[in-house]
């Protein structure tokens, strides 16, 4: 199966195997490792280290999209991602920018950051605007709402069909305003407007989830469902620094549907499910 693999996106070439974003979150309250890596200094060294563990992008985010988190300001969010973008840009390390803001994406754009992750789908007109005439390639994701609003709105009758369909209008809105086509991957969003049961009825279907037949990137990593489904003998979810190992068992499914690319905190775990997928398949031609 070769899947979204042979895709290639502007400035970032196929590998010919399932990529791995490594997750920089240079914020204080992001569910899973806020305030880690608040200090540029250490958000720097954090994704270096990722990078070395095998993440062949380190996503640099200066916004919490958790459920219910306060937005951050233009000059927080500019003040906290772009010493770091510009940092590991310049070792080398390939960055893509996660923020809804077109003023943040083109200053980390202007840093050497070589994608664009917008969980908003396209919402700020300036920085689609930005994606088009630059070409850079962008990641647009599936969510309803806002993070204070989008629990609410978690509200489906087929989830698969609606994220689909929601996802195809989004795609259209920011082709008219001059993103090409294969400048886009596309992502459902997972826990975004989503419950559990949506997540894995989302993950169970895919291929339905290549709109445009563009390519798809997954974030799963340590997310709520999986605590939810880890439960204890206690009746509590599992803790969030405790969800590695799922995430790494739905990385390799992922890997070996060949999707473009999976978003994670742990990075080592992630390139070694891809590098055992890659073998199998290797053996197996
Ligand atoms: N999830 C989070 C943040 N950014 N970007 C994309 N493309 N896909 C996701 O699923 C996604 C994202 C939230 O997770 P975090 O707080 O662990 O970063």
């Amino acid at each position: 199966m070769t899947g979204d693999l042979s895709v290639d996106l502007p400035g970032l070439p196929g590998l010919g195997r399932t990529r791995v974003l490594g997750v920089l979150n240079v914020t204080p309250d992001s569910f899973s490792d806020g305030g880690l890596f608040a200090g540029t200094e250490a958000a720097v060294r954090h994704g270096m280290a990722l990078a070395e563990a095998g993440a062949d992008i380190v996503d640099v985010g200066g916004e919490s999209t958790r459920p219910g988190a306060q937005r951050v300001g233009e000059d927080e969010q500019l003040r906290r991602v772009r010493p770091v973008v510009t940092h590991l840009a310049r070792e080398g390390i390939p960055v893509s920018i996660d923020t809804t803001r077109g003023s943040v994406a083109r200053a980390a754009l202007d840093a050497g950051a070589r994608l664009v992750n917008d969980v908003s789908g396209g919402s700020d007109p300036l920085l689609v605007e930005l994606v088009a005439e630059s070409g850079v390639a962008f990641v647009l994701m599936h969510t309803r709402g806002t993070s204070a609003d989008m629990s609410g709105r978690a509200r489906y009758g087929d989830v698969v069909t609606e994220v689909a369909a929601e996802l195809e209008k989004r795609l259209a809105a920011v082709t008219e305003r001059g993103v090409r086509t294969d400048q886009v991957l596309v992502d459902p969003g997972i826990g975004f407007a989503k419950n559990a049961g949506h997540n894995w009825r989302l993950l169970a279907h895919l291929d339905q989830l290549r709109v445009g037949g563009r390519p798809l990137l997954v974030g799963a990593s340590r997310k709520s469902f999986l605590g939810a489904l880890l439960t204890g003998s206690d009746g509590q979810p599992r803790a969030v620094g405790d969800r590695d190992d799922a995430t790494q068992a739905l990385t390799a499914i992922l890997a070996a549907e060949a999707v473009w690319g999976v978003r994670v905190h742990a990075a080592r775990p992630a390139a070694d499910a891809v590098r055992v997928v890659v073998a199998l398949r290797q053996a197996g031609r």
